[in-house]
């Protein structure tokens, strides 16, 4: 190739290129998201000693956070029941009382005695009966949060405020989680408009839509505890995506689970 021929190809692939740089992100949610408020999901990192039934489910080969839970009796972790797919329990730790995952002097770490998952798990995803129960090896020192009670319509009116909580992903195509826990609040979204969200991928009676572009659960927050007034109402669960307008985070609504979750909590 000449010098000239060479400088041609440059300089037709050259601004191709910037173009390209320019379009790419503009197209993709996540680099639209990114650019429009530093991040993709929102919210704001807290502190456990307010927030101290959310635990992480840690796996002792990684040493990382694979899912979140919460401690509905000293030793009871309420989860995904996704979160337990190809778990050897053996392996499975749930870390109470740190906010800062790599501060390994703070907080307390409970092996998993046992696990109950909802028999009616449907998997892949859209999940469906998305819960589960795992027993402690020991009552963890920390306050636990109450769950809702079977049937209770009112308490997931559209545009309810939740509240979120995990230490998953900041951005949909980012690679580490965080190290600190985040929560973030997350308006519930009507049935019908989760459905039309999902075409033919929601059970209204047993799961939930909640979010905005701004503010959603993502990977790693999964099983995490999503929060109204004070009781625990969902679980996240699955979602296209992270922080996308169109396309909300979907959690099982455990109003429809509290008769079970109140016999697996009993149970030795
Ligand atoms: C996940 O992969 C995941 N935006 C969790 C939540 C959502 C999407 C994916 C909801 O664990």
């Amino acid at each position: 190739m000449t010098r000239s021929r060479r400088w041609r190809l440059r300089s037709t692939l050259l601004p191709l290129a910037v173009l390209m740089s320019l379009v790419l992100p503009a197209l993709s949610p996540a680099g639209a998201h990114a650019r429009a408020d530093g991040r993709i999901i929102g919210g704001t990192p807290v502190d456990i000693a307010d927030h101290p039934w959310v635990v992480a489910l840690v796996d002792t080969t990684t040493k990382r956070a694979f899912c979140a839970g919460a401690l509905v009796a000293p030793a009871k972790v309420v989860t995904a029941g996704h979160c337990l797919l190809n778990r050897d329990r053996r392996r499975l730790r749930v870390v109470a009382g740190r906010t800062d995952l790599f501060a390994k002097d703070t907080g307390t770490i409970a092996r998993v005695a046992g696990a109950a998952v909802h028999p009616g798990l449907h998997t892949p995803m859209p999940y469906v009966n998305d819960v589960a129960v795992l027993t402690l090896d020991g009552a963890l020192p920390y306050g636990t949060v109450p769950w809702v009670s079977p049937r209770e319509d009112e308490t997931y009116e559209p545009g309810t405020t939740g509240w979120v909580f995990g230490w998953g992903r900041t951005e949909e195509s980012g690679t580490a989680s965080p190290r600190q826990l985040r929560t973030v609040s997350v308006p519930l979204w009507d049935g019908d408009a989760c459905e039309a969200a999902y075409p033919d991928r929601i059970d209204q009676s047993a799961m939930v839509c909640a979010g905005t572009g701004g503010s959603d659960s993502c990977q790693g927050d999964s099983g995490g505890p999503l929060v109204v007034d004070g009781r625990l109402v969902g679980l996240v669960s699955w979602g296209t995506g992270c922080g996308r307008p169109d396309l909300p985070g979907v959690y099982t609504r455990l109003d429809r689970y509290a008769t079970w979750i109140d016999r697996a909590v009993r149970a030795a």
